[in-house]
C-alpha cells in the first residue's frame, strides 16, 4: 500500500490548524499537525488527529435518505431527492410565499467557505428573510453591538502587542475560540505562555477556574450573570481614577458624562458583593487593565449567553474606547483580512449604524427585527408554530443541530414536527437529521477544496492557505454549495455572489464558486492557490498600515445611545441577583447553571467517535465538592436539575475548580429522549431548560443560556428511583 502525504488543514473547528494527511487508497490513514507551517508549527488538537475516523466513520451517511411514513427512512439518489425537495418548494412557495422556506446555518455552514455565502444568495433570489443562523442563539451582540456605538477604522488592538488582556467567560485552551483581541487559536497555550514572557498580564472572569484562569495573572471568580455589573464597576473605577485617555476621549467620544452618571451606583462595594469576589480584585482588575498602555478586553460565550449579554458587549466596547485601546495612524493594524477587498483603514470613528430595527425586516415574534440580514434563530421555532401570513413551513437545515442547540428543546422538537418539509445536510443522522424528510449526505472537509476564509477573523498575520480534496468523496455526496445551487437551478432562484451571477445551465467547478465568493480579494485566490501548495504561508509585505483620519470625518463613539441608561437601571434594580436567583414569580433556585465546552467534542459534533467519546462520552454537571455534600449527592450520582420551565436528570461530578452555588454543564448532548435510564449514555440535553419567551434581549432576540437558575435534587440510580415511586415526570423523554 503506497502512502501519500499531502498538506491541509483541518475543519473540525474553526482554528483551520495546518495538517499533513496520510492518504493511501484514496482514504485518509492519519492526520498529523504540519511542523513546517509558520502559523501553526505542527499544532493540532485530539478532534483534528480524529478527522481519518469522522471520514470513514460507518455510521457517515454516504447517500440521501428519505423518510417514509411509517417513520423508517430509505436511500436515495441526490439526483432525485433535489427534485422531490423543489417540487415541495414550489408548491410550498405557492401556496405561502417565499417567506415560508427558511434555512438555519449551524456550526459546519460556517466550516465551508462556500455554505453561507450560497445560503444567503438562496434567501435573496428567492425573496425570503427567513434565513437563520447559528450566531444569534452564540455572541450576536459581538456581532452586532459596535453598530450601535461607532467602530474604529484602525481597527482595535489584539493580542499581538497588548500589555494587558482581560478575558471574560471565554476558555480559549480548549475551545481555540478567539473573541476580538483574545489569544488567536493556533497553539493557544504556547501563544498565551510567549506573551507573558514578554509581559503580557490576563485577567480572566470566569466562575470556574478554567485551564485559562489558572494560567492568568489574575482571577475574578465571578457569580454568573454578573459580567455587566463588574465592567460598570471597571468603568467607573478608571473615570473616577482619572485612569482613561482624555485625550482620545476629547477627541472620539460623546456622552461620557451620561455613562459616568449611569454608573455612578456602581461602587466597588456593590459590585464586589454582587459579583461574589474581594473588592481588591476588583480594584486591582480595573488597574492592571487601565495601566496597559496597549490592551483589550473581550469576552467569549460566556457572558453573552447570560442575561444582559448586549449590555455587556456595550460595556466592553466602552472600556476599550474610554482606554484609547485601538490603533493609531501609521501603525500596523491588525487582522489583515486576506480574503476580503482592500478598504484603506483610517485613524477615525465611524458613527453608528444600527443593524437592526425599523428598517428591517419585522420578525412575527416578541418585536423583533432581522439584524442586518438574518432573523433571530431564538424566534425560529415559534415562527414555524405562529399560523398567520409568514410562518415557516419548510426548514433546510445545514450543519446544524437544532434539537439539542437551540434554546426550549420541547417548543424546537414540535415546531420541527409541525413543518410541512424539513431537510437537514449532515454527516449522520443527528438528533434533528432523525426527524427530517430527507437528509442530504455532504462531503466532509478532507474531501473538498477549500480555503482558510473562516480563520481570516483570527489571523493577526497576513496568512492564508488554500487546499485541494485530499481524498475523492466516496458515495453520493454534495458540497454545500451544490445542495443550494441544485435547489436554485431547479426553482430558477438567481444566486448573485461578490464576484457576480452564478450560472444554473451549467455547473460551475468548487473553485469557481470560491473565486466568485472572494472577488476582489487583496491577494486573488488564483493566487492564494499557486503560492499555498506546499502549505500555509504569511504573505509578507500584505500587512495594513493606518492611514489618517479623513478631515471633515465627525465620526465619534456613542457611550449612551438609547436605551443603554435603561437597561443599566435594570441592570441595577435586578435584585434577585443579589440572592440565590429567582424567577419572575419570585420562586427562589440554590444554583447557576453556565455552559462550557469539551475539549473532544464540538458541539454535537464528534459523539459518534469512539476516540473520542473514551475521553468522556457525556456532560456531566460539574459541581464544587461543598455543594455535593450539602445536597448529599456523591459525585458520579444522578441528580434532578429543576429550573423554571423544565427539569432534567444530570450525572453529577465534583469539581473544585467551580464556584460554588454554580453548575457548570456542557450543551449539545442528549436527545429528545434523553432520561434518567440513559443519561450515563447519551448525557443531558441542557437547552429543554432554556426559555425563548423569557429573558431575551429586546434587540438580539438573544435568550438565557447560561446562568440560568436551577434547583438540584439527588436522585436515586435508575433501578432504586422506579421503586422508590418519586415523581416520575422529571427526565422523561419529551413527548412525541
Ligand atoms: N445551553 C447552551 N446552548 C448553546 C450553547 C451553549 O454554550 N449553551 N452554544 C451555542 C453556540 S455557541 C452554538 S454555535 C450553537 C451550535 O448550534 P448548531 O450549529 O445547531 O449545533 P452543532 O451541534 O454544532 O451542529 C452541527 C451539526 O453539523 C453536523 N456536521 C458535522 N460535520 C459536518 C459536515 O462536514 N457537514 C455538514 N453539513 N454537517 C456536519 C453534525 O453532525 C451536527 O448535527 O449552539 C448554541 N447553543
Ligand atoms: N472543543 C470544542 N471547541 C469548541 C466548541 C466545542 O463544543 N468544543 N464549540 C465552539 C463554539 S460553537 C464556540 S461559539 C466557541 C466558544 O468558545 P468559548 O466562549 O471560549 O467557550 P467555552 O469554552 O464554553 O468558554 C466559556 C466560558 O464561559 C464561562 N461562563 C459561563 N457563564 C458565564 C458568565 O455568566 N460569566 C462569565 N464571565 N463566564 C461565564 C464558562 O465557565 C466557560 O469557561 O468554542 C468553539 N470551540
Ligand atoms: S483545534 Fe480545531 S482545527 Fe485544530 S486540530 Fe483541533 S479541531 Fe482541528
Ligand atoms: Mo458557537
Amino acid at each position: 500500500m503506497k502512502i501519500e502525504t499531502r498538506k491541509s488543514f483541518c475543519r473540525f473547528c474553526h482554528a483551520n490548524c495546518a495538517i499533513e494527511v496520510d492518504v493511501a487508497d484514496n482514504r485518509v490513514i492519519a492526520v498529523r499537525g504540519d511542523a513546517s507551517n509558520p502559523l501553526f508549527g505542527g499544532y493540532t488538537c485530539c478532534k483534528g488527529r480524529q478527522l481519518p475516523a469522522q471520514t470513514h466513520h460507518a455510521s457517515r451517511l454516504l447517500s440521501p435518505r428519505k423518510r417514509l411514513p411509517d417513520g423508517s427512512s430509505q436511500k436515495i439518489s441526490s439526483e432525485k431527492a433535489f427534485d422531490e425537495i423543489a417540487a415541495t418548494l414550489r408548491t410550498l412557495i405557492h401556496r405561502h410565499g417565499p417567506r415560508a422556506i427558511a434555512s438555519y446555518n449551524g456550526s459546519y455552514a460556517f466550516q465551508n467557505s462556500t455554505a453561507l455565502p450560497l445560503a444567503r444568495a438562496f434567501h435573496t433570489g428567492l425573496g425570503s428573510p427567513s434565513y437563520f443562523t447559528s450566531v444569534t442563539i452564540d455572541q450576536p451582540a459581538k456581532s452586532y453591538m459596535w453598530a450601535r456605538f461607532g467602530s474604529w477604522g484602525g481597527g482595535w488592538h489584539t493580542f499581538r502587542d497588548s500589555d494587558v488582556v482581560m478575558l471574560l467567560g471565554n476558555n480559549c485552551f480548549i475551545s481555540h475560540y478567539s473573541p476580538p483581541g483574545g489569544v488567536p487559536p493556533f497553539n493557544p497555550v504556547r501563544r498565551l505562555r510567549d506573551a507573558q514572557a514578554r509581559g503580557l498580564k490576563v485577567i480572566c472572569v470566569d466562575p470556574r477556574r478554567t485551564e485559562v484562569a489558572r494560567a492568568a495573572d489574575l482571577h475574578l471568580q465571578i457569580r454568573p450573570g454578573e459580567d455587566p455589573t463588574l465592567l460598570a464597576g471597571i468603568i467607573r473605577i478608571i473615570l473616577e481614577e482619572g485612569l482613561h485617555d482624555r485625550e482620545f476621549c476629547a477627541e472620539n467620544i460623546q456622552s461620557l458624562d451620561a455613562l459616568r452618571d449611569a454608573v455612578a451606583d456602581f461602587t466597588p462595594e456593590y459590585v464586589a458583593r454582587r459579583c461574589g469576589v474581594p473588592i481588591a480584585q476588583v480594584l486591582a482588575a480595573a488597574r492592571m487593565f487601565a495601566r496597559g498602555p496597549r490592551g483589550v478586553v473581550s469576552s467569549g460565550t460566556g457572558p453573552e449567553l447570560a442575561p444582559h449579554g448586549t449590555l455587556t458587549e456595550h460595556f466592553i466596547l466602552t472600556l476599550n474606547a474610554i482606554c484609547g485601546r485601538c490603533y493609531r495612524q501609521g501603525e500596523v493594524s491588525a487582522i489583515p483580512r486576506i480574503f476580503l477587498p482592500p478598504v484603506p483603514r483610517k485613524a477615525q470613528v465611524h458613527s453608528p449604524k444600527p443593524l437592526w430595527g425599523e428598517g428591517f425586516h419585522p420578525s412575527r415574534i416578541r418585536g423583533l427585527t432581522a439584524l442586518a440580514g438574518e432573523m433571530p434563530t431564538p424566534t425560529a421555532a415559534d415562527e414555524m408554530l405562529l399560523p398567520g401570513a409568514g410562518q415557516i413551513k419548510a426548514l433546510l437545515c445545514v450543519g446544524g443541530n437544532p434539537v439539542v442547540a437551540w434554546p426550549d428543546q420541547v417548543k424546537t422538537h414540535r415546531a420541527l414536527r409541525a413543518l410541512d418539509l424539513l431537510v437537514c445536510v449532515d454527516i449522520t443522522l443527528s438528533a434533528t437529521a432523525k426527524l427530517a424528510d430527507y437528509v442530504i449526505a455532504p462531503q466532509v472537509c478532507l474531501e473538498r477544496e477549500d480555503a482558510t476564509l473562516l480563520s481570516d477573523w483570527w489571523y493577526e498575520e497576513p496568512y492564508a492557505f488554500y487546499t485541494e480534496a485530499m481524498v475523492t468523496p466516496a458515495g453520493d455526496v454534495v458540497n454545500e454549495w451544490e445542495f443550494f445551487w441544485e435547489l436554485a437551478r431547479r426553482l430558477d432562484i438567481p444566486l448573485d455572489l461578490p464576484g457576480g451571477r452564478l450560472p444554473l445551465d451549467k455547473k460551475p467547478t468548487t473553485f469557481q464558486v470560491l473565486e466568485m465568493i472572494t472577488a476582489g480579494a487583496r491577494i486573488p485566490l488564483a493566487e492564494i492557490r499557486a503560492a499555498t501548495r506546499a502549505g500555509g504561508r504569511i504573505f509578507e509585505g500584505a500587512e495594513v498600515i493606518v492611514q489618517a483620519a479623513d478631515p471633515e470625518n465627525r465620526g465619534r463613539f456613542h457611550l449612551a445611545p438609547s436605551g443603554v441608561a435603561d437597561e443599566i437601571r435594570t441592570l441595577r434594580g435586578d435584585t434577585a441577583a443579589e440572592g440565590g436567583g429567582a424567577d419572575a414569580s419570585g420562586r427562589s433556585y440554590t444554583h447557576l447553571l453556565v455552559s462550557r465546552r469539551t475539549g473532544h467534542f464540538f458541539n454535537s459534533s464528534g459523539h459518534h467517535i469512539e476516540a473520542l467519546r473514551r475521553k468522556g462520552a457525556i456532560n456531566y454537571a460539574h459541581l464544587h465538592p461543598d455543594d455535593l455534600q450539602a445536597l448529599r449527592i456523591e459525585s458520579d450520582g444522578l441528580i434532578e436539575i429543576e429550573a423554571e420551565n423544565a427539569c432534567i436528570v444530570g450525572v453529577a461530578l465534583a469539581d473544585r475548580t467551580v464556584k460554588p452555588g454554580v453548575v457548570s454543564m456542557a450543551h449539545c448532548f442528549g436527545d429528545v429522549d434523553s432520561n434518567r435510564e440513559n443519561v450515563r449514555e447519551k448525557g443531558s440535553s441542557t437547552n429543554r431548560l432554556a426559555m425563548t419567551d423569557k429573558y431575551f434581549d429586546p434587540i438580539t432576540g438573544m435568550v438565557r443560556l447560561s446562568a440560568i437558575p436551577v434547583n438540584l435534587r439527588p436522585l436515586p440510580d435508575t433501578r432504586a428511583y422506579q421503586d422508590s415511586g418519586v415523581r416520575t415526570d422529571c427526565g422523561s423523554a419529551v413527548p412525541g
